[in-house]
């Protein structure tokens, strides 16, 4: 298992576009792998290639048991409308609430290799949408109010200093959907 290092705002790599994925290879697999083992890891239930410093368009996600690798995944459709509480991996201590589409279809490559439409409503519908926007260079922050984002920015500067070079450190995993109570 390798848990990668987390980037946190500020780091310029949040904020670049993504690279679509040409073939989904061995090397894509591993980082899709490392990918999981983060986001348990960070007790996360979403986590987008960026957040860990690399530009291929690729996220992972567990939502309420439902775990997917997606591979250059896209909206195709969009219905309804829900407003709720979102946190970040890369902007940890930070939480503010975003209007998102209650139910979203997806069109992928999964770890196969294999073009997948998945749907997603609810608390799925939201990490797909919060997962997309990290592959397009966005952040939950950027569809906040303006005063809501200030106050967001302004708890950010009083802590940003715990994660030098803009890297946020995980330890070791403490929960997933291989182990068993008691297991370390
Ligand atoms: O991409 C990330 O930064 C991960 C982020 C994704 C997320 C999607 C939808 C709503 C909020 C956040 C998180 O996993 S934040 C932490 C978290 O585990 C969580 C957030 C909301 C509900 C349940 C868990
Ligand atoms: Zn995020």
């Amino acid at each position: 298992m390798k848990i990668l290092d987390i980037r946190v705002l500020g780091d310029p790599v949040l904020r670049k576009e993504t690279t679509p994925v040409e073939q989904v290879t061995d090397e894509i697999r591993t980082l899709i792998a490392e990918m999981f083992d983060t986001m348990y890891a960070a007790e996360g239930i979403g986590l987008a290639a960026p957040q860990v410093g690399r530009t291929e368009r690729v996220a992972v996600m567990d939502v309420e048991g439902q775990r997917f690798a997606l591979v250059n995944p896209e909206i195709t459709a969009r219905e309804g409308s829900s407003r709720g509480e979102e946190g970040c991996l890369s902007i940890p201590e930070v939480f503010g609430d975003v209007t998102r589409s209650s139910r979203v279809m997806v069109r992928a490559l999964n770890e196969k290799g294999e073009e997948v439409e998945l749907e997603g409503t609810d608390l799925l519908a939201r990490c797909m949408q919060h997962e997309i926007d990290h592959l397009d260079g966005k952040l939950f922050i950027d569809y906040l109010s303006m005063l809501k984002r200030r106050s967001a920015l302004s708890k950010w500067e009083k802590i940003k200093d715990d994660y030098p070079n803009f890297i946020r450190k995980v330890a070791q995993e403490k929960k997933g959907p291989h182990h068993s109570e008691g297991e370390l």
